[in-house]
């Protein structure tokens, strides 16, 4: 039977860490950080009823990646905002849903930070009950007065403050990083309180999993189809072949390989230059935790976190995971340039 009075609740945690390694914090990035977690109580409580409630399906509204808007896709957008907006520690938002940077509302006080986010990542896998999660990162503002302003979002990912994601799988799992150490905390829905499970999360130099979508195979390049048959067992001089994992829900895709080691890649191909995924709030924050748990995060060339951004929905190449794997992408990539 759990000890409830030796829990670490992810508010004690973070003031402790705070304490620890920000001194001269203002408590400022430990109250956004519980702001994003009450939003995700609330996100997590709405998905956990899909099935019961008209929240399933699409809603009218299509986002600006063109994509049809579920339901739940709009809910947790506007409740993440709503949780952010009025804070005070908050100078503007850019959000997957929104095609513009997100202003703070007049009346109320622009803060300290930016936070740009990936409301509900993963939505088409909710109608079959699959791990979607919403992914954020935070970076500290730039601009010097006033409202928020673009220059405050397109920051590198190396300047985040912190990172993190909620997972919305077989328990609601929060995971996030302020630059030391990776921590993982579970929803215990009896007290509505994330409670810490997976202190100093780590991730082994190399994995058993690789997770890519391999219809797209024929569209890759020489390179990355040359590293993907190196994870079937085509190269074993170089590396042990490994299983495939894949989702098909970036949160879950990469948690798994953040705890068990793997490498989870989605590649550009010849229909998208520069693959599927988002920079701003989807690779930079996964790649500041994958770097966190001792990963490595590349576009299979370069490191993700140093990609000056240039717009707030550009996308980029994704490999991230084990830093040996990571390494064996980028290696077998530029043997294949360098070759042709
Ligand atoms: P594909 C979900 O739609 C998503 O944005 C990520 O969560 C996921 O990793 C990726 O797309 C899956 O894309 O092309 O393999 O279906």
């Amino acid at each position: 039977m759990l000890n409830r009075t030796l829990v670490t609740t992810l508010e004690r945690f973070i003031l402790d860490q705070e304490a620890a390694f920000h001194s001269d914090a203002s408590g400022e990035l430990t109250n956004l950080l519980y702001d994003i977690a009450l939003g995700a109580k609330l996100i997590a409580a709405q998905i956990r009823r899909a099935g019961l409630v008209d929240i399933i399906g699409t809603a009218a509204a299509i986002n600006v990646q063109g994509e049809e808007q579920q339901k739940l896709d709009v809910f947790a957008n506007e409740t993440l905002k709503n949780a952010l907006n009025h804070t005070g520690r908050v100078c503007a938002m850019a959000s997957e849903e929104d095609e513009e940077l997100v202003p703070i509302p007049d009346g109320y006080p622009a803060g300290r930070y930016a936070v740009l986010f990936d409301p509900l990542d993963g939505s088409s896998n909710i109608d079959v009950n699959a791990p979607v999660g919403t992914i954020f990162a935070i970076a500290r503002r730039v601009s010097t007065s006033g409202q928020g302003t673009l220059q405050d979002v397109l920051q590198p990912g190396r300047d985040l403050v912190a990172a993190g994601y909620v997972i919305y799988g077989s328990s609601v799992m929060m995971v996030y990083s302020a630059g030391h150490g990776v921590h993982g905390f579970t929803l215990d829905p009896t007290i509505g309180e994330f409670l810490l499970s997976h202190a100093s999360i780590t991730t082994p130099a190399t994995g058993k999993y690789y997770s890519v979508n391999e219809s797209n195979f024929g569209r890759w390049s020489l390179g990355v189809q040359r590293a993907v048959r190196g994870f079937h067992g085509d190269d074993p001089t170089r590396l042990k072949g490994k299983n495939s994992r894949y989702i098909g829900s970036l949160v879950a895709d990469v948690h798994r390989n953040l705890i068990t080691g793997g490498v989870f890649i989605y590649p550009g191909d010849s229909k998208n230059r520069d693959g599927k995924l988002r920079l701003l709030y989807e690779c930079n924050p996964m790649a500041f935790l994958a770097e966190a748990a001792g990963g490595k995060a590349t576009d299979g060339r370069r490191r993700i976190l140093d990609i000056v951004p240039s717009g707030l929905h550009q996308r980029t190449p994704l490999v991230i995971g084990s830093a040996a794997d990571v390494d064996y992408v980028g290696e077998v990539i530029a043997e294949t340039e360098a070759s042709a």
